[in-house]
């Protein structure tokens, strides 16, 4: 039986969710007109839907898992489960303020009156922070709200921050950071959390490869000791003979954050002009 997945029909985490199934040998077209679809090579079927309807579809089962940002999976409280962060679709929900208004902490809110598409998330922020704020809640375009004066403030996503700066809003408090995630519906039966399990390995697999760069260089064998102690990598690395006498190709793999950091020891390490 196939397992069923939703995701982001047309929007910011659409095109990356399909591009991680396909690194994950996964085929799948883009939703289109389509509300749903095949895929090649796997026993999934994929949902294309809102993203806010995401977590009910799982927390229902209509859907066994599903792709959706932190922000909405939080603001929605449904009762599905986190599998794995998969590391696009980053951002924050923050409040901001006028560029013009003075800011020394949360209690500038007191009394105030904040527009946010996450009345949920905006409301457990005030509470915690023990702030008596009036929530106006509209669905999109939150940012033009204070200078048409509908609110005092915002609580939107950011990512960049440039729509902020376009409205005169300057970003005073980070409420939550948030990323999409895979969720899975609360009582999955054996054989469809064996395919999630397949899954899985696909996924961390791959995210594994896109932090990861393979070395290979070719060093004269009087170099090798200084260049194997630049990189423990994850393992040792793998060195072969080459077919000329006293040179060696030496294998590795290093993550991408310190990649050319390493290319830049490395070049130092073999002799100039070999
Ligand atoms: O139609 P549907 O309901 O499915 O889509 P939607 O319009 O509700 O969502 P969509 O496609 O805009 O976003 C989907 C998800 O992407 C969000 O729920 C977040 O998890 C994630 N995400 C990541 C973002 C952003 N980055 C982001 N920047 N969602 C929205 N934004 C907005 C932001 O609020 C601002 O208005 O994009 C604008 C540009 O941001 P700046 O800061 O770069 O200027
Ligand atoms: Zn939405």
């Amino acid at each position: 039986m196939n397992l069923k997945l939703a995701i982001q029909k047309s929007g910011r985490l659409s095109e990356d969710s399909i591009k991680l199934l396909n690194d994950c040998g996964i085929g799948i077209k883009s939703g289109g007109n389509q509300l749903k679809a095949v895929s090649e090579h796997f026993p999934l079927e994929v949902y294309f839907l809102r993203d806010d309807d995401i977590p009910q579809y799982v927390e229902d089962a209509v859907a066994h898992i599903g792709i959706v940002g932190e922000n909405v999976l939080f603001e929605k409280g449904k009762n599905v489960s986190v599998v794995e962060p998969l590391g696009f679709g980053k951002c924050r929900l923050s409040v901001a303020i006028k560029k013009s208004d003075e800011y020394q902490d949360s209690q500038f809110l007191d009394g105030k009156k904040l527009a946010t598409s996450y009345p949920v998330l905006t409301q457990k922020f005030l509470d915690k922070n023990g702030i008596n704020a009036e929530i106006h809640e509209i669905s999109g375009s939150v940012e033009l709200a204070p200078g048409i004066g509908l609110a005092d403030a915002v609580c939107d996503l950011v990512s960049s921050g440039s729509t902020l700066l376009m409205n005169g809003l300057k970003e005073v408090e980070t409420i939550l950071k948030s990323q999409a995630v895979l969720i899975k519906t609360a009582n999955l039966g054996e054989s469809h959390q064996k395919l999630l399990d397949k899954l899985i390995f696909r996924l961390r697999s791959v995210r594994k490869a896109q932090n990861n760069k393979y070395i290979l260089l070719n060093a004269p064998n009087e170099s090798l000791e200084e260049i194997i102690a630049l990189l423990p990598g994850m393992k040792s690395p793998t060195v072969l003979p080459l077919a000329s006498g006293g040179w060696s190709s030496v294998h590795s793999v290093v993550s991408e954050d310190e990649f050319w950091e390493k290319i830049e020891a490395l070049k130092g390490a073999v002799p100039p002009g070999m």
